[in-house]
């Protein structure tokens, strides 16, 4: 009763930003993604007989806690779908993703999880019926099921039956790159959790930020359709400060950005000024990450990494979905 699965990262280029159910993890708006290359997590899940509980292992350290609580939570869905109640789960994994990358790990960990979890138990899941459940343990991670361009779709229904990821071009389609641009930084962190809920509970804005977002993602798809990349670049970069936007306007107000981050868009405006087609996009903290084409890459990286306070700038194309390694 043991498996091993590898999911790759995604960076949202419309986001996804509150939801309509907590417990479920239903959003309020349909997101779009690129699933990346080099920045992965391996997972071998490992159901016992005999263990008394779940136990999580994270790039060869225990994990406890909340970290621990979200895992074993996420394991006892999928008993329950199982219906194993008893069996308890050895968890080891090993996140490829550079903490100096400034990535969040829940997507691909999440995803992970959720593969080698279904397949240890012995469920054999469609990749729909994968990414529902993936859903529910980190709502990005849901779109990492896929490689490539990625649309989750928010479904309308209760019970989360239609709320699931869906690949809009594999990433042979098009090779549009990402690099992760990290910050010395050391604000105090508002979870993406906690941020999306105020927002959704109090901002002004955020009926504004809905509105909005059928459009940016039709949008957005006949540039990924067309490979029009300024105006993919556009449609993701507004996006963004939408997203950015309505935190400003929730109660108590909040920024994820930092000086530097501001720093970073506006030299990313100035090589679209000199010609350069680059654009920015920000999630839940203060690092940055900009779209660029291949042929770009030496002089995205070099002024990148001129700029006071940034401490690293990593790499990445278009990447895969979900594999199986055992
Ligand atoms: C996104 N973010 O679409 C957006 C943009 C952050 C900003 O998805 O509560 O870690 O686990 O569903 O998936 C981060 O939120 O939140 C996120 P939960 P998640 O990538």
């Amino acid at each position: 009763m043991k498996a091993t699965a590898k999911a790759h990262t995604n960076i949202a280029l419309i986001k996804y930003w509150g939801k309509r159910d907590e417990d479920l993890i239903l959003p309020t708006n349909s997101s779009l993604s690129l699933t990346l290359d080099g920045f992965y997590t391996t997972t071998t899940v490992d159901f016992q007989e005999g263990l008394t509980r779940d136990v999580f292992h994270l790039n060869k350290e225990e994990v406890f806690g909340e970290a621990y609580n979200r895992v074993s939570h996420f394991l006892e869905l999928i008993r329950n779908i199982s219906g194993k109640q008893d069996l308890y789960a050895k968890v080891t994994s090993h996140n490829e993703v550079p903490t100096a990358a400034g990535f969040a790990s829940s997507a691909s960990g999440f995803a992970a999880l959720a593969a080698a979890g279904s397949r240890a138990i012995g469920l054999d899941l469609s990749d729909e019926e994968l990414s529902k459940l993936t859903r529910q343990g980190s709502g990005s991670a849901c779109r990492s099921i896929y490689g490539g361009f990625v649309e989750w779709k928010m479904g309308e229904n209760p019970d989360g039956s239609d709320s699931y990821a869906v690949q809009i071009a594999p990433s042979a389609h098009w090779d549009v790159r990402i690099a992760a641009v990290n910050l010395s930084s050391n604000m105090k962190k508002i979870s993406s959790r906690a941020g999306m809920k105020r927002t959704v509970e109090t901002s002004p804005f955020y009926d504004g930020w809905l509105e909005s977002l059928p459009k940016d993602l039709a949008q957005i798809k006949e540039g990924i359709r067309d490979k029009d990349f300024e105006k993919i670049g556009e449609i993701a970069e507004a996006n963004c400060l939408k997203m950015h936007a309505t935190t400003l306007g929730a109660n108590p107000p909040f920024t994820y950005w930092h000086d530097t981050t501001m720093s970073v868009m506006y030299v990313v405006q100035e090589l679209r000024a000199k010609g350069i087609p680059a654009y920015f996009t920000i999630d839940a903290g203060p690092n940055v990450k900009v779209l660029y084409l291949p042929e770009d890459e030496a002089v995205i990286e070099k002024t990148l990494r001129e700029i006071p306070n940034v401490t690293n700038v990593t790499l990445s194309k278009p990447g895969p979905g979900i594999s199986y390694l055992g």
